[in-house]
């Protein structure tokens, strides 16, 4: 009786151990280019390393920074006796979506009082860029190309391959100036199909740190009026880029005043520290009213199916601050302590590198905008950097500017010395 009980055991054992996997053919995907950077730093035990990586603020001492205006924030929500844990609307809090829309495009934006503006309150950035993806997948003209610039954050093609866009790339950047390559951009919105839609970053451009100048715009505004382009704006550095908020949303405010319509992704991680929280909004502006209320019913049926309504806490931490004029001066002198500690560092390590006398001219350090640089660091020198410095960078010679402080500036900028000398 019992040897039958183990014979069908030892049986059944020996079937599932024979029978492979349903997913075995699945293929292991690489980690990502980003997060990977920040587990490699962590795992790393040498005690000068430091993380260049992932576009993530940190302080003097490198360490994460909750912002103060957000502290208070949050104690005022959780010492209020009417919270709860109920579920959002769909298309997430009211406060929250009204006052980006207004930290966007202006208080006073003629389309907010036509009634042609509406948004949804998304998971961060991303969920922002998804679901806009996600919406066009569905109801922009059936086979239209995305463009994004070269080179781009590296999920922007992810996101809108995922949902079945194919991508292609306009010109942006050109290494031979270290700066905007206008004339190639141009060139490719004009050689784009009729209709194309154009991944556009509305300030602090990621990696490059380069913008184009207000005049620069006006020009691929016109470009994009002839040829039909839809703008899809990603503003995921609204503040850091110049300190101004408005000023930073220049770009945006222009392409709606010139009757474009458009959509815009805002991201709180980097101007409210508040990256874990997932706290962001997908703004369209419609050529009317009408179009306006058909596009929120969708956005709303989207969201549904895909998570059912956004985390509450961030949002309402953001809607506290945004709403209340006192909270928001503060936030503005916040948002100031962090670019330009990000500026200060930028300074530094241009001097150093002068001192240094590196081979090569470093201008564009202190020209480049916003979280990142762009330090033209080719990949054989990223890798000796990594191996040599434990300094963690991406490929593409990006560094995260925030990632330096007065006490590594003087070590990294040494370690660049070192690759551009002996392994040009
Ligand atoms: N858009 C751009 C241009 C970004 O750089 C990022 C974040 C996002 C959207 C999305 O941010 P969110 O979803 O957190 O709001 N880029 C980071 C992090 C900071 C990342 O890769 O996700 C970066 O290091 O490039």
């Amino acid at each position: 009786m019992f040897s039958k009980r183990l014979n069908q055991i030892e049986n059944h054992i020996s079937q599932m151990a024979a029978k492979p996997s349903t997913f075995q053919e699945v293929p292991r995907a690489p980690p990502d280019v980003i997060f990977n950077l920040t587990a490699t730093y962590k795992a790393d035990t040498f005690e000068k390393k430091v993380n260049l990586g992932v576009g993530a603020y940190r302080d003097d001492n490198g360490k994460p920074w909750v912002l103060p205006v957000v502290k208070k924030a949050e104690r005022e929500i959780i010492n209020d006796p009417e919270l709860d844990h109920e579920y959002l609307p769909i298309t997430g809090l009211v406060s929250f979506k009204e006052a980006s829309i207004k930290l966007i495009l202006g208080a006073d934006n003629p389309a907010i009082k036509e009634k042609r503006v509406v948004a949804a309150q998304t998971i961060s950035g991303t969920g922002a860029n998804h679901l806009g993806a996600l919406f066009l997948s569905r109801f922009y003209r059936k086979g239209s190309i995305v463009y994004v610039s070269n080179p781009t954050w590296a999920n922007h093609k992810p996101i809108f391959n995922n949902v079945g866009f194919e991508t292609r790339d306009y010109a942006y950047y050109d290494p031979k100036t270290i700066g905007l390559d206008i004339g190639g951009m141009l060139d490719s919105l004009e050689n784009a199909p009729e209709g194309s839609i154009i991944l556009l970053h509305a300030c602090a451009h990621n990696p490059t740190g380069v913008d184009p100048t207000q005049e620069q715009w006006k020009a691929i505004a016109d470009v994009m009026e002839k040829k039909n382009h839809f703008p899809f704006f990603d503003c995921a550095y609204q503040g850091f880029a110049s300190g101004d908020l408005d000023r930073d949303a220049w770009a945006v405010r222009y392409f709606v005043e010139r009757g474009f319509e458009l959509l815009v992704c805002q991201s709180y991680a980097k101007n409210f520290g508040l990256y874990g929280q997932r706290a962001g909004c997908l703004t369209f502006v419609l050529r009317d009213s009408e179009t306006a209320l058909k596009v929120d019913s969708q956005l709303a049926k989207l969201q549904r199916a895909e998570i059912s309504n956004p985390p509450a806490h961030g949002a309402r931490i953001v809607s506290l601050v945004l709403n209340d004029s006192a909270l928001f001066d503060e936030w503005v002198e916040n948002l100031k302590t962090m670019s330009f500690r990000i500026q200060e560092m930028r300074r530094r390590l241009y001097v150093n590198l002068v001192e240094l006398e590196t081979p090569g001219t470093w201008n564009h350090i202190t020209d480049q905008i916003g979280m990142f640089s762009f330090t033209g660091l080719k990949p054989h020198q990223v890798k000796v950097i990594k191996e040599k410095y434990h300094v963690y960078l991406t490929d593409n010679g990006r560094i995260s500017m925030a990632g330096l402080s007065s006490k590594n500036v003087e070590y990294f900028a040494k370690a660049v010395d070192d690759v551009v000398r002996n392994h040009p």
